[in-house]
């Protein structure tokens, strides 16, 4: 294993392994096998698992109700350019560890802002020189860069929405830096998230406007990074609210109108989070399928909710039934175009050890191993294919087929409702399904 900086910060712990279900030792996959073959590709090319810069280096547990809780020995430099090397040094050695290949990051997650856009340029252009090396000394990844246009104050009435071009044209810049430092360090995608682009009252609000605006922005930020040579895929963050009452993006639906709406259908797909589609009333696996239908599925920001509240939790992924039936959708949609599962997931505040940053990104490694084998085994063994293709069975001959080809009228359809009379009843055997789910697993 290679130890980049001078220090070592997870001390104590070693290159997590897989030792398989029957291990009791909690710091080894149980169920994450990187070289295990499933549906013809490893477990790492299939998953292309990610480290989230924001909670897992910058993230110490604070809450409307208190501080935070966790006491990170990295960052503890006065000087900001020091402080930012000693969380990448610390990034780094947890990456290795865990044996994953990428990270993503927001701008300021990997050093602090400064009082001015220059100096803020210059603090990046540094970090992004270090994370270089460490890139190559490590062989560690960039999957997805993006911008923090939403918690600076000045961006408290949007970004690229906001109402004041003043705004705006400092969001572009921002945004221009950092597709600067995702194409230096050969990031393989760049993350819009739509942050405070959204509103809470329509009163003050010209929604047409902005949304006009941000359509104009993703072309300049997609003609800008490809007149880089960037040749990655830009996605899109649905998200229904949060922080504003309605954010323009809600679900995969929407984001692929705005997509397709402002022309970027060639360049632009969706990374699906799970929190926010739960919080949009949709499945997980709905979105990846809204997603997959529009050849749109790009990359996952895995985590979950909460059953009993309405916010934006982020835990880590521990539910690998409810995975499954997201890893069918995977599966058998071909997986991710260009992106991978990025753990956008933190520790509960009272984790407070360091060793539970591993735990949690073991669990959910294992959550998504264990759910992408069951979908496989379902696809594979079990009669649910033949089930779904019997559903439909209807359209495969005779005049459904011929619907399907686009061959009949409405008046076909009339003439054929009356010759054949009242349809009989099918039932849609939910449960059979379900049972099928559980007994695979
Ligand atoms: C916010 C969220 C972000 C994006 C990147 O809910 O998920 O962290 O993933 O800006
Ligand atoms: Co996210």
């Amino acid at each position: 294993m290679v130890l980049l900086g001078n220090t070592e910060y997870f001390k104590g712990i070693e290159e997590i392994s897989y030792e398989g279900k029957t291990s009791d030792n909690p710091l080894a996959y149980k169920f994450y096998n990187p070289d295990q073959l499933v549906a013809g590709k490893t477990m790492r090319a299939h998953f292309k698992f990610a480290m989230a810069y924001w909670h897992t280096l910058c993230g110490t547990g604070g809450d409307p109700f208190g501080p935070g809780t966790k006491h990170f020995p990295w960052s503890t430099s006065s000087d900001p350019y020091r402080a930012a090397e000693e969380k990448a040094d610390a990034a780094f050695e947890f990456i290795t560890k865990m044996g994953f290949e990428y990270y993503c990051f927001h701008d300021f997650d990997l050093i602090d802002e400064a009082a001015t856009l220059a100096e803020s340029e210059k603090r990046i252009q540094h970090i992004v020189s270090y994370l270089k090396e460490k890139q190559s000394a490590s062989g560690v990844k960039l999957l997805w860069g993006t911008s923090n246009c939403f918690s600076n104050p000045r961006y408290m009435n949007g970004a690229a929405s906001n109402p004041d071009f003043e705004v705006v044209a400092r969001a572009g810049a921002q945004v221009k830096i950092a597709l600067d430092a995702t194409i230096a360090l050969n990031g393989e995608n760049y993350v819009f998230w739509g942050g405070r682009e959204g509103y809470m009252s329509l009163l003050n609000t010209n929604m047409k406007l902005e949304q006009d605006n941000i359509g104009r922005f993703l072309n300049m930020a997609k003609d800008y990074a490809r007149s880089q040579g960037f040749k990655g895929t830009f996605f899109i963050e649905p998200k229904p609210m949060e922080p504003t009452k309605h954010q323009y993006d809600f679900d995969a639906a929407t984001s692929i109108n705005t997509i397709r709406e402002y022309g970027l259908q060639d360049d632009f797909k969706l990374n699906i989070e799970v929190n926010h589609a739960t919080l949009a009333q949709h499945t997980f696996q709905h979105e990846l399928q809204v997603a997959a239908n529009a050849g749109m599925l790009g990359s996952v920001d895995a985590n979950r909710g909460d059953y009993q509240n309405g916010w934006d939790t982020d835990q880590f992924p521990n539910n690998f039934l409810e995975t499954a039936e997201a890893m069918l959708v995977f599966l058998k949609s071909g997986g991710l175009q260009g992106g991978g599962i990025n753990f956008d997931a933190k520790t509960r505040r009272n984790s407070t050890d360091l060793e539970d940053i591993f735990l949690a990104h073991i669990g959910g490694a294992d959550t998504f191993a264990r759910a992408l084998l069951l979908a496989d085994a379902i696809i594979q063994k079990s009669p649910f294919e033949d089930l779904l293709g019997k559903r439909y069975g209807s359209f495969d001959s005779g005049k459904g087929a011929d619907f399907v080809a686009g061959k009949l009228s409405l008046t076909d359809l009339y003439a054929y409702a009356n010759e054949n009379g009242e349809p009989k009843q099918t039932s849609g055997k939910q449960e059979l399904f379900e049972n099928i789910l559980n007994q695979y697993s």
